[in-house]
């Protein structure tokens, strides 16, 4: 079968459309000896570019990933998809589908959708088209039937991530290395904490389980992946881009301990300030890690943790970048603003604590509510949620959705875009940084200038 993969993201935060999911559901597919072709949509001319794809690569399926703010692109994609031909048969997974199996009622242009980890199941699914075998008890299947609409049992989850091919390493990857100056890898699936904005305890709860805990490649596994993407592809850095890197302490000891040795590049990673320690930090840093990435979320503690349910202590958070300072490590603070119920007073707590702490980046997004995860769910619930602008294309992250008065709307576009300055006031090169943000594709060249000086 012919499948062409598509990945939307229109207005997206991170310019390169890239998903370990629909690369692993690729890769699986073509295992099974299928062929399969992945095409991105994010700038206008890409529409085009995809209609004349459909033409070209004439796919017997169209398979569309989708996160919630990209779900009304997907359903545009999957319109033109069958205005081209309308026997071809559209799909779609990813995390907005499994939380929200019922968003197959939105649109009769799809006419199959996956829930959760789907691998096993869309590869049984090709299967079947291809023999023309009935596929309506196909797992994780959702389809509609009348009025309603009906979603089979999930298959488990995968214990052993081994058994999976490794991710394809297209055009794309290539891109993201080009565009962030690092390779991005995954080599855990879940995040056992409950953070109320997030996905993860939503994903726990449709396979029945209390924690979405993580499961791992082993560690011989995750290098053979490195070492085969190298063959293909010249990267210098690498970014672990897993909810929280190396959790589970047998498989970080193991891990760090064995890439130095046959790796050995330097690296990223996310972590929670709560989990670190010194011996985790010396080990990181031993291993190549030169930044760590830390979600703060906020500096107030009402809001983090009744709000957003982090269940962090200030401490913690100066604790972990005293830490990273002693050991030389950069470090990125990831904040979160817009929440209900935040007042500027607390939005500034946030730009303190971060002023305290001295990271060597500093980021603010703005809270986007998640259906399907518990404070997303709360915002829809309690009339939050600006309907109108949540169903528009979306610079989400960048902008509120939320019903905020005009004045707080416009305070949140503003501390978004001077955070770094705020954070810093007296740092010359974050203030050029900012004010070239304005004039973006002066900005990324810039960039790329910066980074090949720097390698
Ligand atoms: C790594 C990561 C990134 C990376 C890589 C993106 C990626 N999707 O791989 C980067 C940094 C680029 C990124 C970007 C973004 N991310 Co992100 N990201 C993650 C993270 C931490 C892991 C995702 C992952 O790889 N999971 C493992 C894979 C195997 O699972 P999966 O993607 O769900 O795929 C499986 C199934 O969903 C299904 N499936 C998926 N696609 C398809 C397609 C077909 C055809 C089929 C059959 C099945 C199928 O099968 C897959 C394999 O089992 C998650 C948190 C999480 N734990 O999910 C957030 C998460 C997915 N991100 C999120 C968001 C919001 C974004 C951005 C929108 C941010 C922004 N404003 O730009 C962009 C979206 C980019 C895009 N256009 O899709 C949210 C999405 C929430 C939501 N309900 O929409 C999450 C869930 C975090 C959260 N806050 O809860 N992200």
């Amino acid at each position: 079968m012919k499948i062409l993969f598509v990945i939307t993201n229109i207005d997206g935060l991170h310019e390169v459309p890239y998903s370990f999911g629909l690369s692993s559901i690729a890769a699986y597919a073509e295992s099974k000896g299928h062929e399969s072709k992945t095409v991105g949509i994010v700038t206008n001319e890409d529409w085009d570019d995809f209609r004349m794809e459909v033409h070209s690569f004439a796919p017997q399926v169209v398979g569309f990933t989708s996160v919630s703010s990209q779900f009304n692109a997907v359903c545009k994609a999957a319109e033109m998809v069958k205005s081209i031909n309308e026997n071809i048969v559209t799909v779609c997974g990813g995390v907005h589908i499994t939380l929200n199996p019922g968003a197959i009622m939105a649109t009769n242009r799809i006419d199959y959708m996956f829930m959760g980890e789907s691998e096993v199941a869309f590869g049984d699914f090709i299967d079947a088209l291809e023999k023309g075998n009935d596929i309506h008890q196909i797992n994780n299947l959702i389809y509609r039937g009348g009025d309603a609409y009906k979603n089979n049992a999930l298959n488990p989850l995968i214990t052993n991530l081994d058994e999976l091919p490794f991710p394809k390493k297209d055009h794309f990857f290539k891109r993201f290395i080009v565009q962030n100056g690092h390779a991005p890898f995954f080599f855990s699936r879940g995040c056992p904490f409950s953070c109320s904005y997030c996905s993860n305890k939503s994903l726990a709860k449709v396979y029945g389980l209390k924690a979405n805990t993580p499961r791992y490649r082993s560690v011989e596994n995750a290098l053979q992946e490195i070492k085969e993407a190298r063959k293909q592809h010249d990267f210098q850095k690498i970014w672990f881009l897993d909810d929280t890197f190396g959790l589970d302490k047998t498989w970080r000891d193991e891990f760090c301990e064995e890439y130095k040795r046959e790796i050995g590049l330097p690296f990223i990673c996310l972590l929670r300030v709560n989990i670190v320690n010194e011996k985790f930090i010396r080990e990181l840093k031993g291993a190549g890690c030169y930044r760590i990435q830390f979600g703060i979320e906020s500096g107030n503690e009402y809001i983090r943790n009744e709000v957003m349910k982090r269940n962090i202590s200030t401490e913690q958070i100066t604790r972990a970048f005293d830490l990273c300072r002693k050991y030389g490590l950069e470090t990125a603070s990831l904040n979160l603003i817009g929440l209900p119920g935040e007042t500027e007073e607390m939005i500034w707590d946030t730009i303190k604590i971060n002023r305290r702490i001295k990271p060597t980046s500093s980021y603010a997004n703005i809270f986007f509510p998640y259906r399907g995860t518990p404070l997303g769910d709360w915002c829809f619930e309690n009339n939050w949620v600006d309907e109108k602008r949540f169903k528009m294309p979306t610079k989400e992250r960048r902008e509120t959705v939320l019903n905020f008065p005009e004045d707080h709307m416009q305070k949140l576009q503003y501390f978004q875009e001077k955070w770094e300055v705020l954070v810093d006031p007296y740092n010359v090169m974050k203030r050029g940084k900012n004010m070239l943000r304005k004039y973006p594709s002066v900005f990324n060249r810039a960039k790329k200038v910066y980074r090949m000086f720097k390698n």
